[in-house]
């Protein structure tokens, strides 16, 4: 049976995470996941804290902590993000627990054996003024290709390129200001990427048909001429130990230990779940998985070349399959800045509207195949002429109908044959097109089929009008309550991918008899189950409410303001 490894970049345990980090690849990547299981397939949703490396050095040393403090305090703090933002991992690890650094030899192991690792004279940058070696983040400078002025060490978080850190124009010294640098000639260990330039290419012409066009192009015409080798040890003092005599004291860099992570947690996730399956057997290097990288698009490079390279280099797991890399998303046109104020706390937000409304306007904006943007105005639009006109309102409307005019439940013969009427097919033509979007990681298309499928049922309930029905003709008025109320627990499993919250709101009316199960038959398509689902009647759970409450004009405004002043 065919098995989907779902897993999405290890958040860097340093900061908070924003709007551009849940596009970019958390949402999309538990949207996929909830998809697949939803379908009845076998899938994990593996992620973790990234926790070693410059940035995480360099943020401790600020907050006065210890690296690990730091680490797990930030670890903590993203775990509740997620649980807040309904993001559902199967494991949520530590690059820093010990599980991960025994994994991490193993592949330092096997790279090394196979000759794909080796030492090199380098040049590297040294201040002069506070004594440090200055690898990535340490240093920032001009970059040599695009101008930008705040290029790392490492990379150009503006046009993307990976850094020579020697070549970068004006380069500071991020620890003390100074701009003082020398460059120095340090022994460090490589990654021969270039020994594996064939077999990678090889590899990658396979993809050119199924990556994003975002992505696929981007990596060829990088690796046409070439892979070079990459540096994978720091002199730092965070991080995992190099396990060669000659290297003592040097540490692995972070790029080369992170994406392990997720091996590294699947095989923790395994243990602690008690199963008996094999991380790498079953799961990394079983012929019948479909691995998924869900990442922004700054880390493309790393999940399509060095990754995969060190992979399938060490025989330790497949390449993946498919990495549907995001782009960014602004703020109503410009880079989210929280040192400018320009930012939005994402717990202020969600307090303010609650998960659904987020996370269905971010849903409608995915940055897919171009940069999109966040305003205000747009939200108050998405969420009030959308969401709440679109599925709310037909709720509440629809059911409070129901409750009222059925206390006791609506006879089971209205209920009959749904899946012969003319607008159970119409949900189908949909829900088989929101299926193949999906499959497709095209999730705002996906999202538009849900939205379809409310405004046919939304059609049928006004061209009925149950309510004039029910004067003249009770019956008629039941059969057609009776159908729409079968729209929309359809509508209410469809919506789980995208809003899980909204999602088990609508179900929880209907709750008898519908368990796991029946909601898979639902959302596969298998309409016969609704017919026994209501073979006794239907009773209406609990009392119907606004489900999606109206955001107001003037709360849209203050933000707005809120936002402009800073
Ligand atoms: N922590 C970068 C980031 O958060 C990095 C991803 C690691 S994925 C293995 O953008
Ligand atoms: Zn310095």
């Amino acid at each position: 049976m065919k098995r989907f490894l779902v897993t999405s970049a290890l958040p860097y345990a340093n900061g908070p995470i924003h709007f551009g980090h849940l596009v970019g690849a958390y949402i999309p990547a538990d949207v996929f996941t909830r998809h697949k299981k939803m379908m009845g397939q076998k899938v994990i949703h593996i992620c973790g804290s990234d926790e070693h490396g410059v940035a995480i050095i360099m943020g401790a040393q600020k907050a006065g902590q210890s690296c690990k403090e730091y680490v797990d305090s930030w670890h903590k703090e993203h775990k509740k993000l997620f649980d807040l933002f309904n993001v559902e991992f199967d494991f949520f690890g530590q690059t820093s627990a010990s599980y991960h650094h025994e994994e991490v030899l193993k592949w330092f192991d096997a790279l090394n054996e196979k000759g794909l690792i080796g030492p090199k004279d380098t040049q590297q940058l040294f201040c002069q003024s506070c004594s440090n070696h200055l690898p990535d983040r340490f240093v920032e400078g001009k970059c040599y290709e695009c101008d930008y002025e705040h290029a790392r060490g490492d990379e150009c978080p503006n046009c993307g390129i990976l850094i020579d850190p020697t070549k970068l124009i004006d380069p500071v010294c991020k620890i003390c200001g100074a701009q003082n640098t020398k460059e120095v000639t340090v022994t460090q260990w490589y990654l021969l990427q270039s020994k594996f330039h064939d077999h990678f290419r090889d590899w990658l012409k396979t993809k050119k048909n199924n990556w994003r066009k975002t992505v696929y192009p981007f990596v060829e015409s990088l690796t046409e001429k070439g892979l070079h080798d990459r540096a994978i040890t720091r002199d730092l003092e965070w991080g995992i130990d190099v396990p060669l005599p000659e290297a003592k004291g040097k540490k692995l860099y972070v790029w080369f230990d992170a994406p392990i992570g997720y091996v590294s947690n699947t095989k923790q996730f395994l243990k602690e779940t008690g199963s008996e399956e094999d991380y790498l057997e079953d799961w990394w290097n079983n012929s019948e998985t479909e691995i998924t990288h869900f990442v922004g698009k700054d880390n493309i490079i790393f999940h399509t070349v060095i990754f995969p390279v060190m992979g399938m280099g060490s025989g330790r797991i497949k390449p993946p399959a498919d990495v549907p890399a995001n782009q960014f998303l602004n703020l109503e046109g410009k880079q989210f800045s929280k040192s400018s104020g320009w930012y939005v706390d994402i717990k202020e937000a969600l307090d303010q509207f609650g998960v659904d409304a987020l996370r269905y306007y971010l849903l409608s904006i995915l940055p897919e195949t171009s940069d999109s943007s966040f305003t205000w105005k747009e939200f108050g639009l998405k969420v009030n002429g959308e969401l709440a006109n679109n599925i709310g309102n037909l709720v509440n409307r629809c059911l409070k109908f129901w409750k009222k005019n059925w206390p006791e439940g609506i006879e089971s013969k209205h209920f009959v044959g749904f899946s012969e009427t003319s607008h159970a097919k119409e949900f189908q033509s949909s829900l088989e097109k929101l299926h193949e979007f999906l499959e497709q990681k095209q999730i705002r298309r996906a999202l538009e089929q849900v939205m379809s499928m409310g405004q046919l049922a939304n059609t049928y309930f006004s061209d009925q009008e149950p309510w004039a029905q029910y004067k003249t003709d009770p019956e008629k008025a039941a059969y057609t309550i009776a159908q729409s109320g079968i729209q929309i627990l359809i509508l209410g499993v469809v919506l789980e991918p995208f809003l899980p919250g909204l999602s088990g709101k609508i179900l929880s009316f209907f709750s008898e008899g519908l368990n796991k199960e029946d909601q898979q038959k639902i959302y596969r398509g298998e309409w016969k189950v609704i017919d026994e689902l209501f073979q006794n009647g239907g009773k209406l759970q609990g009392k119907p409410k606004a489900l999606v409450p109206k955001i107001e004009d003037e709360v849209i405004e203050k933000l707005q303001e809120k936002l402009h002043q800073g």
